[in-house]
Formats: structure tokens, sequence, C-alpha cells
């Protein structure tokens, strides 16, 4: 084969703008990820029966403790006299499953083969992934009919969802750990080094002859994993508006898919010595995930959007400019919008006061004007929508009532793009209906 040949120099730029190139595509499939993890899920019927190695199961069952689970149904019938080439090339490239299950995911394979035949092919083929005979119609249900495809299921205690099906070339891509995980909704970040948390010891695979390692599942280690919870107004005093600060915790764990449980607190609660080990000023939100307790929004925003992909960029520099967003929204934004509150609440009765706000909103006025200029036609601060954008929407809506943000057209169509993403609608509406709920009766 014969190709044009060029200095190291020049290699190095050609090399260079195919990296480009590259990048380009990495931050579209990134944003392709993302979109998958915000497709809404539908509720499934979890009374189907499976046989395994160890007996009958339910699709429960499967997920092995863990709380995703992702099923890939292989061609193979009964009595099969040429099991299907491509899904066995499917089933030669399942990496470890140790670091699946590191990330709360459990792989299995299912067909409609007897198990016995199963089972003894499987070991032909020296495969140690959990494989089930379906006994109903399980593979009918979820869209594969004659062929192959790959689903993937969410458990929340009792309740089970499906989340994202896949066949034909959806599957031809798949075979690291990461182009799984990246079909799920619990997103993992790519550049963690986590090692996976079961424990190898040395056993025998398939009866072969030699000893080699395999993964033993410890259940303790492997069991689903919690989820973050933070804490509440018992009952806003924004009445359900979503203008607390738990409503950008809530919007960043939406975004990204992560789901989480809240703890709601009454004012005199959260000054008591419990909150305040988690909280020193006494106040909400508070972030809770396993050993780690944060209590500051901006940190809390920024901790989620780091273990998640979706709300900052992979490139180094896109990356700490979106979190510089973050720091002008609390830093420079923020503390005016607060001072125009404080004056409202706590200034009212003063003889200086219609002074003092027309001062504050002058300020505010100032600030909106640099931003709105610096935003132009944008639609979000710097390239795509990012923690920093979360974080500036979440800021300028407290201006609601003021007409403030209304005097520059950018900025009220800016707030009102970000309050139309699912993410935004779900958080709002969680909140709103928690304070529905809390102030019902
Ligand atoms: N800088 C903190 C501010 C937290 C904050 O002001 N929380 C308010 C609710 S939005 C609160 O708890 N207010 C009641 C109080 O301070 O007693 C953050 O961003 O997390």
């Amino acid at each position: 084969m014969s190709r044009q040949t060029i200095s190291p120099d020049a290699w190095h730029s050609a090399l260079a703008d195919l990296r480009a190139a590259e990048k380009e595509l990495t931050r579209a499939q990134d944003r392709l990820a993302a979109q998958r993890r915000r497709l809404p899920w539908t509720k499934v019927d979890g009374n189907y029966a499976f046989t395994g190695p160890g007996g009958t199961a339910t699709l429960a069952d499967l997920f092995d403790g863990r709380t995703q689970l992702i099923t890939y149904h292989h061609m193979l019938r009964p009595a099969d006299p040429s099991p299907c080439s491509g899904c066995c090339m499917v089933a030669d490239q399942i990496p470890h499953l140790a670091h699946l299950h590191a990330r709360d995911t459990t792989l299995a394979f299912v067909s409609k083969a007897p198990i016995a035949e199963i089972e003894a092919f499987r070991t032909r083929m020296g495969w140690s992934m959990p494989w089930y005979e379906t006994k109903d119609n399980f593979n009918a249900d979820f869209d594969v009919t004659t062929g192959f495809g790959l689903n993937v299921f969410y458990r929340d205690g009792p309740d089970i969802y499906r989340t994202y099906f896949t066949t034909g070339r959806g599957v031809e891509t798949l075979g690291t750990v990461w182009t799984l995980l990246d079909l799920t909704p619990l997103a993992v970040r790519k550049t963690g080094r986590t090692p996976p948390r079961e424990h190898r010891r040395p056993g025998r695979i398939n009866g072969g002859e030699g000893t080699m390692h395999m993964t033993e599942t410890s259940r303790q280690s492997t069991r689903a994993r919690a989820r973050p919870v933070i804490t509440v107004f018992e009952r806003s005093p924004d009445g359900g508006k979503g203008l607390a600060r738990d409503m950008r915790v809530r919007w960043a764990l939406e975004e990204v898919g992560q789901t989480y449980d809240v703890r709601p607190l009454s004012f005199s609660a959260m000054k008591e010595g419990a909150h305040r080990a988690l909280h020193p000023f006494g106040q909400i939100p508070t972030y809770e995930d396993g050993a780690l307790s944060l209590f500051e929004t901006g940190a809390i925003v920024f901790h989620i959007a780091s273990h998640h992909e979706g709300l900052l960029p992979e490139d180094a520099d896109a990356r700490a400019r979106a979190i510089n967003w973050m720091f002008a929204a609390l830093s420079t934004i923020e503390p005016t919008i607060i001072e125009r509150a404080v004056v409202l609440y706590l200034e009212r009765d003063e003889s200086w006061f219609e002074q003092r706000l027309t001062l504050v909103d002058n300020r505010i006025r100032g600030k909106l004007t640099d931003l709105s200029r610096r935003l132009g036609g944008a639609e979000w601060l710097d390239g795509d929508f990012s923690a920093g954008d979360l974080m500036m929407v979440d800021v300028l809506r407290r201006l609601g009532g003021s007409g403030l943000l209304t005097e520059f057209p950018n900025l009220s169509a800016y707030v009102s793009r970000a309050e139309a993403r699912p993410a935004f609608r779900r958080a709002y509406d969680a909140q709103r209906d928690f304070f529905n709920s809390s102030t019902a009766g």
C-alpha cells in the first residue's frame, strides 16, 4: 500500500487536524449519551419467568442485587444446529463483568434455548456471563422477536423500568465496559480509575484444566448503591416556585439522570445540632452520598457535574470555562440579587427604603447589562448547556417578579430556554408537588 510520506513536523500537524475531528466526535458522542440518559422510562411488569443454572428466576432476580440490568438477547434456539455467529461474536467481546458490577450494573444473556443447552454451549465456548432461558414473552415484549437485541432496565425498590433498547448496528459497536455503561441511566465518569470492588480469588472456570483468577461476587460490596439524599424546606417559603436552593441541586441531578431522595426539615430542625453537623450554618440544602456530606450548593452541583457526564465538557479548557461561569453566577450575580431580597424583606419599613431599592436595582442592572452583552444571541454562555448555565439561570430566576429581567430580552429568553429543559421541568414539578403535599390538609 502506498501513501504520501511527509516530514515529522508536517505529520504532527496533520495528526493535530485529525485529532480535532476525533475530539469533535467524542463530544458529539458525549452529548448523545447524555440525551440517551434523559430518555423517559417505561414501567415494566416484572412477572417474567426465567430459568438459570440455579433454577427459576424473576426479572428482579436477574439484577442480582444491583440497580441496573443489561440483557443481551442471544438468538440461541432450542436444539440450535448453528448458533448465530454474530451473537457469539458479541459474547466473545463481553468485558470482565467485575468492572460493570463495580458500577452497579449486571449483564445477563437470555435465550429461548433450554437451560441445559445454554449451559452446555456456554461451557464449550468458555463464557462466564450469567445466561437464562426465557419462559414466556419476555423477548417479544422487549422488541426481540426473531433476531437479537439489547435491553437496559433500572430497578428502584420493587419497581422495574425499561430505559433503553438497541439492536442491529447499535449492538455492533459494543464491547468495552464504557460502551455498555454509556447505554445505562447511571452515568459514570470515564476518567475515574476505581478498581472493581469485587474481590478476586483463585478458582476454576468452565471446568477447564488450568486454574485462573475468576471473580467471586461479594454481596456486601456490590449491593445496590444508595441514592443521594438532599435536605429541603419542609414548607418552602417560596410557595413551591422553585426558588429555594434545593432547586439547583434537584435540577443538576435530573440533568445527569441521577435519582435521589429528599429529607424535609422544619426551620427549627435546621438549626439543631443534628443538622448543624451536616451544615455548619444550619441551612438547606445538604447533599449526602454514602460517606460524603456537602453543604454548599456550588460545591454540590460541581460534585454532581464532576461525577457524571452531561454538565461539564470533556475538553479541559471548556470545562474550566463552564466552572468559571458557575463561580460568576455565585460570586458576581447572586450577591446583588440576594441584597435585593434583604432590602425587600428586612428594610421595607425604613425611611430610605425606596432610595436603597433603586440603588440596589441599578447595581443589578449593571451586572445584567454586562451579562446580556456577553451572552448576545448565543443559546448558552459557552457552547453547550453546562453547569455554568444551570447555576446562572437558577440565580437569575430569583429576579422573577422584579421586572428587571424583562429589560433584557436575550436574558429572559435564556432563562425560558433553560426552564423548558425536561430536566428542569422534572425538578420543578418534584419540588412543587412536594410543597403541595406538605401543605395539603
Ligand atoms: N450559600 C449557600 C446558601 C444556602 C441558603 O441560603 N439556604 C437557604 C435556603 S435557599 C436557607 O437555608 N435559608 C434558611 C436559613 O438561613 O435559616 C448555598 O448556596 O448553599
